[in-house]
């Protein structure tokens, strides 16, 4: 299951009891205050992996809490510090308070760790309180609480390239041809439910990561369709990839989806149709193509058309090459 947005309570342990004890050995009557100090309560730790791709984790279980620290002895041993909790999120989470709305970090990095709540200070035990003036101190501290926080986790994928098209255009045939993600594919529309991120491998160990989305149809920034529920996991692509289907089957020309699609994504959010962008002109092996193709060309000049079909990998080399140029260029 897909699921981008969840709503938790994360809680740092409590920290552990300071103790109150007198050393009573056989030879030393009087041995003096010996109670521990509480250790702390663990932190609760975000930390964002490529490993990740959705949040489901957390939405049936929604309470996190650290663990507690350990309370203090006597013979002067002190608790142990609890263990911190450690939560996996995918990269590209955003994450907000609830209580104000307030972004509190975006954990777009690899690997970023984040310290979202700390845990209680343990307690003092009544050794610490040993001083010329109080040989005998009684006083000891309970650990304080740790501090709770309710978030909530909304996920907009980082990739370097997304695929936005038409359902059944071929974008998920697209990624698989230029990846090692296997997006299911379907000859019918709405085949791709939820997004996903393939890594584009290059001889020279270069990487780039190419985001897939369910297919758009007009109306999408209305939410129509799949809509604008997953625009914003391509919100935050550096370079969009248009895929148009230039056998046109259903009568449709391939420069009206690529100005509809255009359309959705404005209205969905400002300059997102500006974005740096490339057309892959896909389905070539087909016939009208080829016409289909000349005619796109005749009308949009400051978009690089790249002929492709992505179900024979023709040409997709050259694409995922282009790509690699222009996310060069910064
Ligand atoms: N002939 C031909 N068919 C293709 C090509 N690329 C994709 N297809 C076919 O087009 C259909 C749709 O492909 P998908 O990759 O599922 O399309 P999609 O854009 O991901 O569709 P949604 O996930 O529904 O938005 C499948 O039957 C594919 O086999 C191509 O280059 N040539
Ligand atoms: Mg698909």
């Amino acid at each position: 299951m897909f699921v981008d947005k969840a709503t938790i309570k994360v809680k740092g342990g409590t920290g552990g009891g300071g103790c109150c004890s007198f050393c009573r050995e056989k030879y030393r009557p009087m041995g003096g205050p010996n109670g521990g100090n509480g250790g702390p309560g663990g932190d609760v730790i975000l930390l964002s992996t490529e490993n990740e791709q959705s949040l489901v984790d957390y939405i049936y279980q929604r309470h996190f809490p650290a663990e507690n620290g350990v309370n203090g002895k006597g013979k002067d041993q002190h608790g142990k510090r609890g263990q911190d909790l450690v939560l996996k999120i995918p990269r590209g989470t955003v994450v907000r308070d609830v209580k104000t709305g307030k972004v509190i970090v975006d954990l777009d990095g690899q690997n970023t760790s984040f310290t979202i709540v700390h845990g209680g200070k343990g307690g003092r035990g009544n050794a610490s309180y040993l001083s010329n003036s109080n040989k005998a101190p009684r006083q000891r501290e309970s650990g304080k609480p740790g501090e709770e926080l309710e978030i909530e986790l909304e996920l907009k994928t980082i990739a370097d390239a997304g695929l936005v098209g038409f359902p059944n255009a071929g974008k998920s045939t697209l990624l698989r041809a230029i990846s090692h993600a296997m997006p299911k594919v379907a000859p019918y529309p709405f085949t791709t439910l939820h997004p996903m991120v393939g890594v584009v491998d290059f001889p020279d160990f270069h990487k780039l990561t190419v985001a897939d989305i369910p297919g758009l149809i007009d109306g999408a920034h209305m939410n129509i369709g799949l809509g604008h529920e997953f625009l914003k996991h391509i919100e935050r692509t550096k370079v969009l990839i248009y895929v148009l289907d230039m056998a046109s089957l259903e009568g449709k020309k391939p420069f009206d989806d690529f100005t509809t699609l255009q359309k959705e994504l404005e209205l969905y959010m400002k300059g997102l149709s500006k974005r740096r962008a490339i057309i892959a002109a896909n389905k070539m092996d087909l016939p009208d193509a080829a016409k289909n193709l000349k005619a796109l060309k005749r009308k949009i000049k400051d978009i690089e058309i790249i002929p492709v079909s992505a179900m024979n990998k023709d040409n997709t080399d050259t694409l995922v090459a282009r790509l690699r140029e222009i996310l060069a260029e910064g």
